[in-house]
């Protein structure tokens, strides 16, 4: 299997991030991408490239001219205020307030675009995001010739809305990997979220069209990030009705439980009979996670990557979530071993 990673994924790291009311040091650090890339390595993994350049066309294709040209200027805007700190929102456009006027200050902007307050922006942030993304759109033109790759991209996107950042996330990379097979002429596609967390920013993106299934598996809203979306009853409106398929899932939920949803997401997809499948693929589901509340142990990983890989699909994984310990890299091998082993 193809893996795509570009070593720009550094360049953001923010000093601190709003968590228990104190600036910790951010969940989503640099070390998450090194402890993938050595367990890659150790399990025989060699196939790894720099991705190519950023595809403006495609990025555009699912974020809009002025969220683009707020990430690519909002360090600079914050900069010029004489901010000391890396840009944090921390007032935002909430229930009878202006929602669709953008303010010049940048206090404003970061408001206007953020979901969430925790993800702050420095002066890579920019960077790192487009190398992300154009690991995601190397890992989707693979596929066009492999049946999978793997994109290890830092920092993740399925919180990225069309216009809007937060949960650690600035561009929506499986959602433009989606729409790479879009482009390349796939009538249907199926997007699979196994991180812990909903993927708001992608069931947002696809939500009004049938050519996108949309499954996510996720800590239900009553108790989890992103709390705003993500109930059951999400299914989809107008075109896309009846495409959108959420199981949220209570605190200490075991693999076995969270399995019978895998495998209820994996019969819609199997019935849809998609082109190509994206996986958002965060490894937060892991008992040990330090902010997240299921249960999985490291050899479910390896299952469920089996499960993924008897759909028998051209794949794309998209690195999401998973935080603070070095089993990050074994379950992410795990879940890629498991579909390299039922596959084909
Ligand atoms: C990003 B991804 C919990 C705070 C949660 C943000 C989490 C973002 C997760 N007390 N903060 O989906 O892994
Ligand atoms: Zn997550």
């Amino acid at each position: 299997m193809k893996v795509y990673s570009s070593e720009k994924h550094a360049l953001h790291f923010p000093k601190g991030e709003l968590y228990g009311g104190e600036l910790v040091r951010p969940f989503e650090c640099p070390e998450r991408w090194d402890y993938v890339m050595d367990r890659l390595s150790d399990r025989g993994y060699e196939d790894f490239s720099e991705p190519d350049e950023f595809d403006v066309d495609l990025v555009q294709r699912v974020h809009t001219p002025d969220f683009l040209e707020f990430l690519e200027t909002a360090w600079d805007l914050w900069k010029a205020e004489g901010m000391k700190g890396d840009a944090i929102a921390a007032v935002m456009p909430t229930r009878r307030m202006q929602q669709n006027r953008v303010p010049n200050h940048i206090d404003g902007k970061l408001g206007y675009y953020a979901m969430a307050i925790e993800t702050a922006i420095t002066s890579g942030t920019w960077e790192a995001a487009k190398s992300a993304a154009a690991c995601a759109i190397s890992a989707q033109n693979a596929v066009d010739t492999d049946q999978s790759a793997f994109a290890l991209c830092r920092p993740p996107g399925h919180h990225a809305a069309k216009d809007l950042f937060g949960g650690y996330c600035f561009l929506n990379n499986a959602a433009i990997a989606v729409e790479g097979f879009v482009r390349s002429g796939a009538g249907r596609v199926a997007l699979l979220d196994v991180d812990f967390h909903h993927g708001n920013g992608s069931q947002d993106i696809f939500y009004d069209r049938d050519d996108v299934l949309f499954c996510s598996l996720h800590g239900q809203p009553e108790d989890a990030f992103p709390h705003f979306l993500g109930y059951s009853d999400e299914n989809g409106s107008g075109n896309g009705e009846g495409y959108n398929w959420n199981y949220p899932m209570p605190p200490n939920t075991e693999f076995s439980v969270w399995f019978d949803a895998m495998q209820d997401a994996c019969r819609k997809i199997s019935d849809y009979s998609p082109d190509a499948l994206v996986v958002s693929l965060g490894v937060d589901t892991f008992k040990d996670d330090p902010i997240s509340f299921f249960k999985l142990e490291s050899d479910d990983f390896t299952r469920y990557g089996e499960a993924i890989g008897r759909l028998d699909l051209p794949t794309v994984f998209i690195m999401e979530g998973g935080y603070a310990v070095s089993e990050i890299g074994l379950n992410t091998v795990n879940v890629l071993d498991g579909f390299l082993s039922a596959g084909s």
